[in-house]
């Protein structure tokens, strides 16, 4: 297959309410889509970099940097029959992951597109739903707080993930498990601590959470694992997982017992399968987490979720959880505490042309 052309663009979308994590909130996304095309057929992927810096040193703005002036403009004339083959288009650009996973999530669709194969069987997916939870942002007050899970648990999301910080987080999740006692809970910090935090940590073991997830800083694998030694409550890693050989690291370590897997975080799907294979050889769970993402970013992350070691509920809440109106049809709904995998071909959500061009901010072509 020759790639004739490519674009990308720059949509703004406005979330239905703002989402507050420890180093910031955000009020909408400014979300970078990557088109590829090739006889006759439109492939898809989305950059997950954020506004500012807080979560990874990646921004739009250097994604879009990145992928108009180096990436991009070396796709026209490539031939791949498999996203390896796009390989030598990153040569000489250090790391970047998420500008790079725009384009190689981009080619996975392609390639199940040109095949007429659905993007969750091709990259090994066994399953047809997905189990999720729902991520919720730090609120003002705990009665907040527990009117958004109440919500949440009605509306049948399988665990509720709340945000935290140092002065909101004990009491605040003594209060949530006191209230909702049998409810799969688990927090997640952001890299808000450090070790001098070791007695309000081990204040959060006795709340029976699932994991709590990146509790220390995003480089800091040895203190995550004098972590865990002194934790019951397994510690899950996100910002830390940026490669397999970060997640070799981690394993050998002992840094964590559960892995957050984001492809868009990770350089790609080829990426997160090899992370997920490492995981899975060396019996660590895994689960798919996510970064606000439109529906394109929603069916690669559902797509990865279909497979076998994705034994946990994955930060894959539906379309409405996000948006008012999403930028894929059909947009994602919740059945049950699961969200389908789509079965058409590539990643099986027709992107929506006619809002593309209304929620414009940018676009460049190659
Ligand atoms: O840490 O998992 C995170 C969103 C943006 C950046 C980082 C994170 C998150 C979430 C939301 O927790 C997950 C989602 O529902 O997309
Ligand atoms: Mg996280």
């Amino acid at each position: 297959m020759k790639i004739d052309r490519c674009e990308i663009r720059e949509i703004r979308m406005k979330l239905r309410e703002p989402f507050e994590i420890s180093s910031g909130v955000s009020h909408h996304r400014r979300v970078l889509l990557v088109a590829l095309h090739s006889g006759g057929i439109t492939a898809w992927g989305e950059c997950v970099a954020g506004e500012t810096p807080a979560y990874s040193y990646e921004t739009t703005e250097t994604a879009w940097s990145i992928l108009t002036g180096l990436i991009l403009p070396r796709v026209p004339g490539s031939v791949m029959e498999t996203p390896a083959d796009l390989l030598p288009i990153f040569e000489g650009i250090r790391g970047h992951p998420m500008a790079k996973a725009a384009v190689e999530m981009a080619a996975w669709d392609l390639q199940a597109k040109a095949a007429g194969d659905s993007l969750a069987s091709l990259v090994g997916g066994v399953r047809d739903s997905v189990t999720v939870g729902v991520s919720i942002g730090l609120q003002r007050t705990d009665d907040a707080l527990h009117r958004k899970v109440a919500d949440y648990i009605e509306e049948g999301y399988a665990r509720i993930k709340v945000k935290i910080k140092p002065g909101r987080d004990v009491s605040m999740l003594r209060g949530l498990r006191d209230r909702f006692p049998d409810v799969p809970l688990m927090a997640d910090a952001n890299s808000a601590y450090s070790l001098d935090d070791l007695p309000r940590l081990k204040e959060l073991d006795k709340l029976e959470l699932m994991m709590i997830e990146q509790p220390l800083a995003h480089d800091d694998y040895l203190d995550h694992a004098r972590l865990q030694g002194e934790l019951e409550t397994p510690i899950c890693l996100d910002e830390s997982i940026r490669s397999v050989r970060d997640a070799a690291l981690a394993l050998e370590l002992g840094a964590c017992r559960i892995i957050n897997i984001k492809p868009g975080r990770v350089g790609g799907l080829s990426s997160a399968k090899a992370i997920h294979d490492l995981c899975v050889e060396h019996e660590m769970p895994v689960w798919c987490g996510g970064m606000l993402e439109s529906g394109v970013g929603r069916a690669h992350n559902v797509a990865l979720a279909a497979l076998p070691g994705f034994t946990l509920p994955g930060d894959i809440s539906a379309s409405r959880r996000y948006w008012s109106e999403d930028i894929v049809t059909p947009e994602f709904v919740l059945d049950g505490g699961t969200v389908s995998v789509p079965s058409g071909p590539g990643i099986g959500v027709e992107v929506r042309e006619d809002l593309l061009d209304v929620w414009a901010v940018r676009r460049a072509d190659f």
